[in-house]
């Protein structure tokens, strides 16, 4: 049986990437900061809450670090923890690159320290990109971050890669765009959107605020991501990979995809910060931006290709744009109804 050690267990790929390795026979482990909050919520979504072991680790901690390697010895690390909000990296910058880089760094120390062998994935993403220096991104890009998180991340990335050339251990980093699913943090637009929108239809919100409408992100469906993950660790040789699904959209058609799911028929008014998304059917405001949720830097466009995936191992995306939307916004609403039922 192989033994997988999970960090980031209380976030959406962890939860995921638990599930699939467990169908596979994994030994599953899941590393968790031990935030104070006793719910393992999306684990228990996916009915995996009893099935895996979840131990105390702070990636901030490094000889708390050392001591969980040394009693799991992994055959496999993914390393999915971060602070993984773009915005709050503004915020928080050095916390997040306490976490995002050298917390990765520390992780790759404890394994070069005591189990060499292992087979490691970094939680790479398309932010890396972000003044984007091509369209589509590719493995052969350049990078150009754009905000605190992207910078911390592309050490992450780098020091992974160094990793790999200097001590030839089994590294990959796994240059992710965005993915969602019911299972995605609500600070997230996608999210935010989709639970604000089966709020309003159950008559528990009013409206719901958002920033720039107009950045286009390539969005994908996470169950399928965390599978190229573990895909990359069974390769004969260590590599990065981008996974994208190739297609790109702005924040205005997710809004209008999820209103068409959730039954609206909407009309947008205005420009810039005075945009409105109406209901037709009402008149009702359901939209309005706030310049609250606008950054200091932004990443206009991201859309990635995928091909070196689909070509070493076979991965293609199969969920599309308005899919994810209509899947989002179906689980919030019977979400919403379950906990009033
Ligand atoms: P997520 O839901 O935000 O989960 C991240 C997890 O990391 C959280 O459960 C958090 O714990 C944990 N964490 C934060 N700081 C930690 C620390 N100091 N020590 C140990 N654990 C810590 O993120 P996700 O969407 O599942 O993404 C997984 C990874 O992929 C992240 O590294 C993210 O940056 C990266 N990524 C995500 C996407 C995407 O579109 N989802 C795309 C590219 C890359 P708490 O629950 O206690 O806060
Ligand atoms: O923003 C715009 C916002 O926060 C997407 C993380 O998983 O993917 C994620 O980062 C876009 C941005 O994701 C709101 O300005 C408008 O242009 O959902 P997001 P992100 O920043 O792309 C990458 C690949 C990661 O690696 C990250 O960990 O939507 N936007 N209005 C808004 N965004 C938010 N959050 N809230 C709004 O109200």
């Amino acid at each position: 049986m192989k033994r997988a050690l999970i960090t980031g267990i209380r976030g959406q790929d962890g939860a995921y990437l638990s599930r699939l390795l467990l169908e596979k026979g994994y030994e599953v482990y899941g590393a968790d900061r031990r935030s104070g909050d006793s719910s393992f919520w999306r684990l228990a979504e996916l009915g995996i809450e009893r099935d895996v072991k979840v131990r105390y680790m702070d990636l901030l901690e490094l000889t708390n670090v050392m001591r969980e390697v040394e009693k799991i010895g992994p055959d496999e690390v993914y390393n999915l923890a971060a602070q993984s909000f773009v915005q709050a990296s503004f915020e928080q910058p050095i916390i997040t690159a306490d976490i995002d880089a050298v917390g990765v760094l520390r992780l790759l120390e404890a394994l070069r320290t005591l189990k060499a062998d292992t087979r490691f994935y970094q939680a790479s993403t398309s932010e890396m990109f972000g003044k984007v220096q091509s369209i589509p991104q590719s493995e052969k890009t350049p990078f150009y971050p754009r905000s605190p998180y992207g910078v911390a991340k592309l050490y992450g990335h780098w020091i992974t890669v160094n990793y790999r050339e200097s001590y030839g251990m089994f590294t990959c980093s796994g240059i992710l765009f965005n993915h969602e699913s019911p299972l995605r943090g609500l600070e997230f637009v996608t999210r935010k959107i989709t639970r604000g929108l089966a709020q309003i239809k159950l008559g528990l919100l009013d409206k719901i605020v958002l920033g720039n409408m107009d950045s286009k992100r390539d969005w994908g469906y996470a169950p399928e991501y965390v599978e190229a993950m573990w895909m990359m660790l069974q390769q004969k040789s260590p590599d990065d990979y981008v996974i994208a699904t190739g297609e790109t959209h702005t924040v205005r058609e997710f809004v209008e995809f999820s209103m068409k799911h959730a039954g609206f028929d909407l009309a947008w008014e205005g420009e810039g910060a005075g945009e409105k998304g109406i209901d037709r059917k009402t008149g009702r405001t359901l939209v309005e931006i706030s310049a609250e949720f606008f950054r200091p830097a932004e990443v206009d466009i991201l859309v990635g290709n995928p091909e070196k995936a689909a070509e070493t191992f076979g991965w293609r995306p199969k969920t599309r744009f308005e899919e994810l939307a209509r899947i989002m916004v179906e689980a919030d609403i019977k979400r919403i109804e379950r906990s009033r039922s």
